[in-house]
């Protein structure tokens, strides 16, 4: 099943003369309705009439999260609050957090587009989702809650925390579907096993995955331990939240489609900010050009990634490889760039690790360095100094860095308690 059959399979030719049409308009809206973006165009010498389409994106500037900053809370909104239905807020690591506001066919179109990702995720009417996501400011809990009832799903709105309560629902309200963070799906994983749940005993079926990087080490074990087909949910506050890409369930490990009819996305070089091709990695870029109450010119979201189009997948719109991390989580230790993903990768291949494991950087003699902490098989003895060198020489053949190894007994190491984790502990 396809949600939005028409949409989905358009042919590619069709799809760029609407996403044309729709950047002409929103082009001339922002003109009109944002003193900032119509500042923005005048200082580059634009006029709304310069926009033909997407082939004349390029030309226009860049929105970063400093600009939304600086217009904290409602000056970047292009509606008067008398239409706005909806605010939600992200809270960053410093300050203030990133406020969206939406109109009522802003929250229309989240609901089709969190529709649309439920259904290639596996996601039918009639099937119950629990939906794991917090419920709040953040955009994750309400908007499953929006595209699953737009689905003709019953929506259990369970929310992040308290995992024994979780364990009882998933046992006996008999959910197929599950919507969490991918770390939150490790902590349920690891519960059912520490409680002796039977997950194949369990009716959940689907897995959808998102709100942080995760890679296949991470889809391997909660596939295995909650016996579900794990997908990913990609999405960002600023650009609507969850649903702006979603991997289908039977092409899982080839990308998430985006849904570009709505969210146009390019990928930037992050130093030069020249827009790259198909296949490279860069920072990813979203123009929202249908959205109403806070629509963004090519907004950069600092996730690096790369977009393809597959010729072998059910849908045209263009997918986006999984998410490498966030530009200004990667770290540089002793000058090589490093992300915690490439190190869950390095997990992934060692038979005797689970993918539970955190990063800690600290300082010595003025050089940065990593220790990376991560939990064994159960059964494994963590003071095996055989299997220590084991992934100390493979990080360093696959990353180029030398890190201090410390194996952990499985269960140790802090996972997450309903959210966002976060996999690197800074002690510089
Ligand atoms: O995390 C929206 C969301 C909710 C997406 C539920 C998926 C599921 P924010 O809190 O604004 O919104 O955080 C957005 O989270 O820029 C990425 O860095 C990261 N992120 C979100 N989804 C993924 C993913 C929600 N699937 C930021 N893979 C984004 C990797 C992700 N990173």
């Amino acid at each position: 099943m396809i949600y939005n059959q028409a949409i989905e399979t358009m042919p590619l030719e069709q799809l760029r003369q609407l996403q044309d049409e729709r950047l002409r308009t929103l082009v001339a809206r922002l003109y009109r309705d944002v003193p900032f973006y119509q500042t923005r165009l005048q200082e580059v010498g634009l006029e709304p009439g310069d926009i033909r389409g997407i082939a004349d994106l390029a030309k226009l500037p860049i929105t970063t999260k400093e600009d939304l900053r600086q217009h904290y809370p409602f000056c970047m909104f292009a509606k008067p609050m008398g239409e706005v239905r909806r605010i939600h807020a992200s809270s960053g690591t410093t300050g203030k957090p990133t406020v969206v506001g939406y109109t009522q066919n802003d929250l229309d179109l989240f609901d089709e587009v969190v529709a649309r990702s439920l259904v290639a995720a596996g996601a039918r009417p009639g099937m119950k989702l629990h939906n794991a996501y917090g419920y709040g400011l953040f955009t994750g809990g309400l908007g499953m809650h929006g595209g699953a009832t737009r689905l003709g799903m019953a929506v259990i709105p369970v929310s992040g925390g308290m995992t024994d309560r979780q364990l009882m629902i998933l046992q006996d309200f008999e959910p197929e579907v599950i919507c969490c963070t991918p770390s939150y799906a490790q902590t349920l994983a690891a519960e059912c096993k520490a409680r002796g749940i039977d997950p194949a005993a369990l009716k959940v079926r689907y897995g959808v995955l998102g709100a942080e990087p995760w890679t296949e080490a991470i889809r391997t074990e909660v596939e295995a331990g909650l016996h579900i087909q794990a997908t990913n949910i990609y999405g960002l506050s600023e650009i609507i939240g969850p649903g702006v890409s979603q991997e289908d369930v039977d092409e899982r490990g080839t990308g998430s489609y985006i849904w570009e009819d709505h969210f146009y996305p390019e990928i930037l070089d992050r130093d030069t900010g020249e827009v790259l091709p198909y296949g490279e990695e860069g920072v990813l870029v979203f123009t929202t050009l249908t959205k109403e109450a806070f629509p963004l010119l090519r907004y950069r979201t600092n996730d690096i990634c790369s977009l393809h189009y597959d010729p072998n997948g059910k849908r045209t719109h263009i997918k986006m490889a999984s998410i490498r991390g966030r530009a200004d989580d990667m770290l540089i230790i002793r000058g090589v760039n490093l992300f915690y993903t490439q190190v869950e990768e390095v997990i992934h291949e060692m038979d005797f690790l689970v993918p539970h494991y955190r990063l800690i950087v600290s300082k010595k003699d003025a050089l940065d360095q990593v220790a990376v902490e991560v939990e064994v098989q159960p059964g494994i003895d963590p003071a095996n100094k055989e299997l220590q060198q084991r992934l100390s020489a493979k990080i360093k053949n696959t990353i180029g860095l030398s890190m201090q190894i410390e194996l952990r007994p499985t269960g140790s190491i802090p996972g997450s308690q309903g959210g966002k984790l976060s996999r690197i502990l800074d002690r510089r």
